[in-house]
């Protein structure tokens, strides 16, 4: 009997541990300041979208192409900082697509988007143009402010010298904040990228989240000083400091 009750007494202490341990973290999360960010991803079939959002979702990378239909979805949540917790919401847009009438709804409320082609097809560099054209006249900030967004040049795993001899000149006069070499494959830069584009996303959330309602509004909210954690970078609205390249 003796060893019995121990171990019912123990397993029950156990499990209420458990449950304070589990309140408690409830409770702390109460406190926390949630807020959720939809980027889309977007690029050519084939390019790697899917792939790079399962790397950064999943950790994980499958070689086999399923091909995505329509559109796919995928949540990566970020705590922040002690106060804040960051869901992203990535959506994974067909390249199938193709800048038709369905992307206009999957743009729908983004904040941030990353432009993804294929080092190893050149002509999906080409077509980042047309991507960007669609994306820039569906999705805007409040202000009508283009919406940040990242160049990635994807599976550098493979090669790296087909990088486009005018990719800074591109992203300079498109108000493209930044472009990286990644690969899905070796989770190379998709971390980093990320966070670029999330903290462009938060740092617009501080400075425009009060009621737009001339362009003066917005010059006077876009100062970021207020920003809580203090490690929002990028700036989609500066070309001197928008610019930064990356090379494996
Ligand atoms: N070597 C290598 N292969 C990659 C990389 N990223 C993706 N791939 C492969 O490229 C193929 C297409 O990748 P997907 O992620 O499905 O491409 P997608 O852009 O989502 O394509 P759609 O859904 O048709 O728009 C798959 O076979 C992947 O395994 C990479 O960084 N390196
Ligand atoms: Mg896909």
């Amino acid at each position: 009997m003796e060893p019995a009750l121990n171990g019912s007494n123990q397993s029950s202490l156990t499990r209420e541990r458990l449950l304070n341990l589990s309140d408690s973290l409830r409770i702390a999360n109460l406190h926390k300041k949630e807020l959720t960010f939809k980027f889309v991803i977007i690029g050519d079939f084939g390019v790697g979208k899917t792939s790079i959002i399962n790397r950064y979702t999943d950790g994980e990378f499958s070689s086999s192409y399923k091909v995505t239909i329509g559109a796919d979805f995928a949540i990566k949540t970020l705590e922040w900082d002690e106060d804040t917790r960051i869901n992203l919401h990535l959506w994974d847009i067909a390249g199938h697509e193709r800048f038709g009438t369905l992307t206009g709804i999957f743009y729908r409320h983004c904040v941030a988007a990353a432009l993804v082609f294929d080092l190893t097809r050149p002509d999906t560099f080409n077509s980042i143009k047309k991507w960007l054209v669609d994306l820039r006249k569906k999705a805007s900030l409040p202000g009508g402010q283009p919406i940040p967004t990242i160049l990635l040049a994807n599976k550098g795993d493979i090669i790296t010298k087909t990088i486009p001899a005018e990719i800074n000149e591109f992203c300079l006069e498109n108000n493209v904040m930044a472009w990286f070499v990644t690969s899905a494959k070796d989770n190379v830069h998709i971390d980093e990228a990320m966070l670029r584009l999330t903290n462009s996303a938060l740092k617009n959330h501080y400075s425009l989240q009060f009621p737009l309602i001339t362009d003066d509004v917005i010059k006077l909210t876009t100062d970021c000083n207020n920003i809580p954690n203090g490690s929002a970078q990028s700036d989609t609205n500066n070309k001197n400091n928008m610019f930064d390249c990356c090379y494996r």
